[in-house]
């Protein structure tokens, strides 16, 4: 029997984008995606197992000036939200990424909507100062920023991944997350869940037992159903920020 099953190996040439998990598009925020918390888990997961594996960690934030297009004061479709340096543009403090994570922020030109991590700002420079080839992409909403960024991502020639299990999407009209799944794959991109890393999983577990797995446990675990090493709360918290 032949094992068709694909398995991602992930390195430097690697990127892990986590989208816009900030707290006004998560439950209790200004712009809640339903469900957006459910993801985080999974989420964390990535961030760590990509960190592992010598693989980029990216973050992006929508980072709205006051008068933004977007808002409804200005004409647009959506209520005020993750507006820079508030409170509901931080990132959830459940979200755990490693102390290198790149932050990029987004949707900064107050004449103009952008949905995709790519638009206007510095992404693919530093993604091509990397070496980065393929690019995973997860977080919210996969209805807006995350169908944006993986299609530019593919006419910029990056083997695409979308992470289904950890992106959620708003359903503006309730087939608008069917629609986008459909758009990316159009555009080539390919869909993985956390099983299709699971090899690397196995090697992740063995290598990196430590007695504060025990700590608590996590959701994540829970999710990945795999033992493998839960990293303290806090202790990679910091991200870098931008120049
Ligand atoms: C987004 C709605 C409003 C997104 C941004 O990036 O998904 N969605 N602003
Ligand atoms: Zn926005």
């Amino acid at each position: 029997m032949s094992c068709l099953k694909q398995t991602y190996e992930i390195n430097k040439s690697d990127a892990l984008l986590i989208t816009d998990i900030q707290k006004d598009f998560l439950p209790g925020g200004a712009l809640p995606v339903s469900g957006g918390d459910e993801i985080i888990p999974a989420l964390n997961w990535y961030a760590r197992f990509f960190e592992s594996a010598k693989g980029y960690v990216f973050a992006s934030r929508d980072w709205h000036p006051a008068n933004h297009v977007s808002f409804k004061a200005q004409g647009g479709l959506w209520p005020l939200h993750c507006v820079q340096n508030t409170k509901g543009a931080n990132f959830s403090p459940d979200l755990i990424l490693p102390g290198d994570t790149g932050v990029i922020s987004k949707a900064m030109d107050p004449k103009k909507e952008g949905y995709s991590v790519f638009d206007g700002t510095l992404f693919a420079d530093e993604l091509r100062i990397r070496g980065v080839k393929r690019l995973f992409v997860g977080g919210l909403a996969t209805d807006y920023c995350v169908v944006n960024t993986v299609i530019d991502s593919r006419k910029l020639g990056y083997d695409t991944v979308v992470l289904m299990d950890a992106t959620m999407g708003i359903n503006v009209k309730p087939d608008d997350v069917d629609k986008a799944i459909q758009a990316m794959l159009k555009a080539g991109a390919q869909q993985a869940t956390m099983v299709d890393f699971s090899d690397a999983v196995e090697k992740l577990t063995t290598a990196q037992d430590a007695p504060d797995a025990m700590e608590e446990e996590s959701s994540e675990r829970a999710a990945v159903k795999k033992k493998s090493r839960m990293r303290p709360k806090g202790s990679s918290k910091r991200v870098r920020t931008e120049k």
